[in-house]
């Protein structure tokens, strides 16, 4: 299996998990369950996880997952972030998407998927990754809400999610990395109602393995 095999085959397996998934978000469940249930099937089809399933609620941007013995569950109107990742061969899917549980997309979260596409649709060789985050910033700020400036999108290479260089949120002059081709991005937009930025608090649950 080449690269190009290898990082859709764990394209495919994180996309099959997000459609199978859907079923488990609703009200009274567990996130240890949920995300059980997204680590095992990324082992049944042919992966393995590239970090633990992230599952944060509401106010909770991103990175928090639960631990052995939480007993968080899922109420009627609560935002869920689920980042996954998946690898074959060290190739690395990481993607997310918002839920609503027990309701439809609302403004909010269609701001984010928009950004998304719209950042997508601007993405080729020789483009800067400014310009990726031009789209990203006027997408979220043309529906009324804020770009989250300190998360961002970022550069995945084999067996390193995080590979240098980031795309973020909002357009910054600086950001005049211009994407080659055969590179691989992670583009993580953020909408909120708040200010637009996050802080990091504990408990810190996400970890690096390092070697056996
Ligand atoms: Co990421």
């Amino acid at each position: 299996m080449d690269e190009r095999e290898a990082l859709i085959k764990a394209g495919e397996i994180a996309k099959k998990i997000k459609e199978e998934v859907k079923d488990l978000i609703k009200p009274g469940a567990r996130l240890y369950d949920i995300a059980e249930f997204v680590e095992k099937r990324i082992v049944e089809l042919g992966g393995k996880p590239a970090f633990p399933c992230n599952l944060s609620l509401n106010e909770i941007a991103a990175h928090y997952t639960p631990y052995k013995g939480d007993d968080t569950v899922l109420h009627e109107g609560d935002y869920l972030k689920l980042d996954l990742g998946v690898h074959v061969d060290g190739y690395i899917a990481d993607t997310a998407l918002t839920f609503r549980v027990g309701m439809d997309e609302d403004e909010l979260m269609e701001a984010a998927r928009e950004a998304l596409e719209n950042a997508i649709a601007t993405v080729r060789a020789g483009v800067m990754v400014r310009d990726v985050a031009k789209a990203i910033e006027e997408t979220i700020r043309g529906k009324g809400f804020n770009p989250i400036v300190n998360l961002s999108g970022h550069k995945v290479e084999r067996y390193r999610l995080h590979a240098g260089v980031s795309i973020p949120n909002v357009y910054r002059q600086a950001d005049t990395y211009v994407l080659q081709e055969g590179d691989v991005f992670a583009i993580e937009p953020f909408a909120t109602t708040g200010a637009g930025q996050v802080i990091e608090v504990p408990p810190a649950l996400i970890f690096m393995y390092v070697r056996d």
